[in-house]
């Protein structure tokens, strides 16, 4: 990277955990050093060397306006203007969990939180409050945050760096987790049993790359989940407000019990929710017996950047924009890719998308694994030297904003372009 980036990176290293607060930002899936960002504009990031990337990122998909959207900046001015946090209710906070009952109509109420991980955690011990059982059911590859019960078989930097079981975790929580295969409904059949309080799903799992659900997956989840009376959580916190403004279970018509989310609902500042119907959330404390709480819960800057992010989504076109340039984007890399000889599947819903090195499909965590992690790096850094941004790593989604104009998918594609024909060359002769 350029001469300030390595130089934090150093010092980084000294004091946190491999430089990054969290460990898919520091390279180590591609190699490398990462660049330190010092500013974003739109649909570019700038780093501590003033060099300038177009963003596949998009801060891991909050960002869907694009960096600094001049309507959010001024909310959020107004909104620290008034006082950072007070640890008490605002009238900010009902607005927010009007938009989101109003957007997605299996959610009645909500309760807000820090994170998608708080939002996750929530959720199963919600879950398993309402049913009087014990097990929940996830899937291979898939990542709902760093819960202890959760990080099985999990995706995201877990699965980037061979460690999809974390150490720390001890057995007899882990126990009552089974992950089984993505969009095997086989296997969901077979694992189900009267123990089991839930099962938790990616709509679109987007922590093992982007893998969207096979024809009937998620109705099949449905129905088994009914017969067997258990709930079925629906972690929307990457496609909540992302996929389509009502989430992916809009998009598949599918209903959750519950439903989790984050990331856009925060317009870039930490915030998660979980919410369903107003019987099971009136379980929650104060109302009931599950309990949960946060100093920062619902904190003003946050709700105002969520507000302020979902009133510029709703009602615009920003989603049938989104779909258009992605889906040139997809066809253009992908065409590239076939003229060079070079065997990718662009897997894609919307604008989130993954590019993996194998002939696919790409359906479930193994397919996902097929994909040539070596010519994933060295298309990573080929792009980075040419300006983009992408995931560190193969096993994570890419995301478009509504800042990506047409300018910058060309752009992408004629980079893709050229990187693809030294790919080939290098790896393909
Ligand atoms: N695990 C996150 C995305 N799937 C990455 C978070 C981050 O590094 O910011």
């Amino acid at each position: 990277m350029g001469k300030q980036s390595d130089a934090l990176f150093q010092r980084a290293q000294e004091l946190i955990p491999g430089g990054v607060n969290s460990p898919v930002r520091a390279f180590r899936g591609v190699g490398g050093t990462p660049p330190f960002i010092e500013q974003a504009q739109g649909s570019r990031i700038f780093d501590a060397d003033n060099l300038q990337y177009i963003d596949c990122v998009g801060s891991w998909g909050p960002m869907i306006l694009g960096h600094g959207h001049r309507y959010v900046v001024e909310a959020v001015k107004k909104a620290s203007t008034r006082g950072f946090s007070f640890g008490a209710p605002t009238a900010g906070e009902i607005e927010l969990a009007e938009m989101v009952v109003q957007a997605i109509p299996s959610i009645e109420m909500l309760r807000l939180v820090n994170s998608g991980t708080e939002a996750t955690m929530s959720a199963l011990r919600l879950a398993r409050a309402a049913t009087g059982r014990n097990k929940i059911m996830k899937f291979d590859g898939g990542y709902h945050g760093h819960v202890d019960s959760l990080l099985v078989k999990a995706g995201s930097g877990g699965a980037t760096f061979n460690v999809p079981d974390s150490a720390g975790v001890p057995a007899e929580v882990t126990k009552l987790t089974i992950s089984v295969p993505y969009n095997d409904l086989e296997a969901v059949r077979k694992a189900v049993d009267g123990d089991l309080a839930a099962i938790i799903v990616e709509p679109v799992a987007g922590n093992m790359g982007c893998v969207p659900p096979a024809e009937g997956f998620l109705q099949g989840l449905r129905e088994i989940c009914d017969s067997n009376k258990s709930l079925l959580i629906f972690d929307e916190v990457m496609t909540g407000f992302r996929v389509a403004y009502s989430g992916a279970q809009s998009l598949y018509g599918v209903k959750p019990d519950i439903t989790t989310l984050g990331k856009v609902i925060g317009g870039g500042m930490p915030i998660g929710a979980y919410g369903a119907s107003a019987e099971l959330m009136k379980m929650v404390s104060p109302l009931g017996p599950v309990y949960q709480a946060g100093t920062l819960s619902g904190n003003p800057i946050a709700v105002a950047a969520g507000k302020s992010t979902l009133s510029v989504l709703k009602n615009s076109s920003i989603y049938a924009d989104l779909e258009e340039r992605s889906a040139e984007f997809a066809a253009g890399v992908t065409a590239a890719a076939a003229k060079h000889g070079v065997p990718v599947t662009l897997n894609r819903v919307g604008s989130m998308w993954t590019l993996f090195f194998n002939e696919g499909p790409v359906t479930d965590f193994e397919s996902a694994n097929k994909s040539n992690r070596e010519k994933f790096a060295r298309f990573f850094h080929l792009m980075l030297a040419d300006g983009v941004y992408l995931p560190p790593s193969q096993l994570e989604a890419a995301f478009f904003s509504a800042a990506h104009a047409k300018k910058d998918i060309l752009q992408l594609i004629e980079r893709s372009d050229r990187v693809l024909k030294k790919i080939a060359w290098e790896f393909e002769k």
